[in-house]
């Protein structure tokens, strides 16, 4: 099997957000048969869906892996667990979500897997760092990323500093 680019959003709005995304970059790079060619910066991003919940960390990760999309799934959980995440309130607070938005140009509509993600093209807080990695990412079935970033312009997001 060869080989594909990938995109995962981090999202984490629980125990020192920015730390947790910053050591799940490093986790999904070390991942089997994974390499992370890219880091996004970091954004602090208002709540979307369940809005009575504290501002998120968002950002993605852009790598190449020679895990199925299945496989890479289980293994982001498996990291998300790690993380002492919690699935209780759907859309609710948690330490660490881990997202896969793109696999290659791959369509896919499993039970508890869906790519690409189906609304990161309406989410400013996928679509910023999904830039930020990819700027010619193309989302299948509906085109260049960069076409949806007017948009979401609406939606209150934050660039933070990149760490010292
Ligand atoms: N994730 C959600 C629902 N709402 N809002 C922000 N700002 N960031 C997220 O990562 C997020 C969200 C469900 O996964
Ligand atoms: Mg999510
Ligand atoms: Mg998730």
């Amino acid at each position: 099997m060869s080989a594909a680019r990938a995109v995962v959003a981090l999202g984490s709005n629980l125990e020192g957000p920015e730390a947790q995304v910053r050591r799940a970059f490093g986790e999904v790079g070390a991942l089997a048969g994974t390499r992370l060619l890219a880091r996004s910066a970091l954004y602090r991003t208002a709540p979307v869906g369940f809005a009575d919940q504290p501002a998120f960390v968002n950002a993605c990760a852009l790598v190449e892996t020679m895990l199925g999309p299945r496989d890479l799934l289980e293994a982001l959980l498996a990291i998300e667990r790690r993380h002492g995440r919690v699935r209780d309130v759907p859309n609710g607070p948690r330490t660490l979500d881990l997202d896969i938005v793109l696999y290659g140009d791959l369509v896919l509509h499993e039970h508890g897997l869906t790519i690409p993600h189906p609304r990161a093209h309406e989410r400013a807080f996928v679509l910023a760092p999904l830039l930020d990695v990819w700027p010619d990412a193309i989302i299948p079935g509906r085109g260049a990323a960069a076409r949806f970033r007017d948009g979401v312009r609406d939606q209150a997001i934050e660039r933070l500093p990149e760490a010292p």
